[in-house]
């Protein structure tokens, strides 16, 4: 099949899980071509039919904004008539699933042949969540975000939850929606003994408790700091916080009022796994999760996850067995349930293992093959 993919380029779960379904989708002989207005930084494959395409963005005077969408709609134009593509698959709605819909109308208006005949191109779209359940809903995107997933011939999410929650809030005919989850590279994602990170991050004794994110307010930063003083009264330990975002000045100042500044080890824009490896928990009391492709891929790395039983993070982490979920908003007893775990070295052991076992259930394989069969699938149906 020849296939766009278009995506963000940046470290969001939606970007690494779009160029990973197109190196994996590539590597079984796909034709792929990912659009986005940078190289992705997961595309480190290279492979003879997996190309790139930049999107160039128009710059003039007049353009407070510059109107990205008109620019993508019109290298989609491009790629498809250029390369025969039959399908756009658009990973998160805004604004990637109009300008595919936008895409698809001009080159049906116009009949232009692309070697096959006119170019009827199929529409997919994976839904990744803040596209559903904030961005979208607001009010100066909602219309036209409704409208292009209701045009997409084939939709996504990766959990049920999200499924649920788009079906509710677009109006997306209950059936239409397919849950595929996300996956994870369990040969780069895997538990380490040797730990060569650990006496970077804190002295010997100390325990490892880690966040990865991109720290929006989504994330919840403020209740992982809560927690984590929590779980310091009861023991000593670091909090190791990954990424960076908007809210983390905010993590920062709290730790500063809690008096815990000095527990904080803050590195910024990270390879995660060897962080993970050397982590004892993985905290994630994100508002509403879709997923949490960061869980899984601690859980991967053998470590147990802590978070609310909120959103689609119950669908990943097996409460009471790869992990533990406290009622939403919750910090205090995300904290002492931490503490608790990490003082019980049985049951924290059979968790670590749980974890891991867990996440092999998400191998990219299965799930490829879940995409790859949905994606033909379009090309058989008129
Ligand atoms: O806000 C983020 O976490 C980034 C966001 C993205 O679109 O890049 O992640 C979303 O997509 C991931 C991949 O499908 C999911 O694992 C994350 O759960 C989801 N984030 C949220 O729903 C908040």
């Amino acid at each position: 099949m020849k296939l766009a993919i278009v995506c963000y380029p940046t470290y969001g779960g939606s970007g690494v899980v779009a160029t990973e379904v197109a190196i994996h989708l590539a590597e079984r002989g796909h034709d792929v071509h990912v659009v986005s207005y940078e190289l992705p930084f997961r595309m480190d494959r290279p492979l003879p039919n997996l190309r790139f395409h930049a999107v160039d963005v128009g710059e003039y005077p007049l353009f407070r904004h510059p109107p990205y969408t008109l620019n993508l709609t019109n290298k989609l134009i491009e790629v498809v008539e250029e390369h025969g593509v039959e399908i756009i698959h658009s990973h998160y709605a805004i604004p990637h699933a109009a300008a595919a819909w936008q895409a698809q109308q001009v080159l049906r208006e116009c009949g232009r042949p692309n070697g096959k005949g006119r170019c009827d191109v199929k529409l997919a779209c994976t839904l990744h969540g803040t596209d559903i359940t904030l961005v979208g809903r607001e009010r100066g995107f909602y219309e036209i975000t409704r409208f292009a997933i209701a045009k997409q011939d084939l939709i996504t999410t990766p959990s049920e939850w999200l499924a649920r929650e788009t079906e509710q809030w677009f109006h997306v005919p209950k059936g239409r929606i397919q849950a595929i989850p996300n996956f994870v590279d369990l040969d780069r994602f895997k538990p380490d003994p040797a730990q060569p990170w650990r006496a970077n991050l804190a002295p010997e004794g100390y325990k490892v408790i880690t966040h990865v994110s991109n720290f929006r307010p989504v994330k919840r930063v403020e209740e992982v700091v809560r927690a984590f003083s929590v779980l310091r009264q009861r023991m000593k330990a670091v909090l190791v916080l990954v990424g960076d975002g908007p809210e983390l000045p905010k993590a920062e100042h709290l730790a500063r009022e809690l008096g815990i500044r000095d527990d904080l080890r803050l590195l910024g824009q990270q390879k995660p796994e060897p962080i993970l490896q050397a982590s004892d928990l993985f905290l994630l009391p994100s508002r509403a999760e879709s997923f949490g492709l960061s869980a899984l891929e601690a859980m991967a790395c053998g470590v147990p996850v802590l978070g609310y039983h909120a959103g689609g993070l119950p669908e990943v982490v097996e409460d009471g067995v790869t992990g533990l979920l406290c009622p939403e908003g919750t910090d205090h007893c995300l904290g002492s349930t931490a503490a608790d775990l990490l003082m019980d070295e049985p049951r924290y052991q059979a968790m670590r293992r749980a974890a891991r076992t867990r996440a092999e259930l998400f191998a990219p394989k299965p799930i490829i093959d879940v995409y790859e069969r949905a994606l033909l699938g379009l090309l058989a149906t008129h």
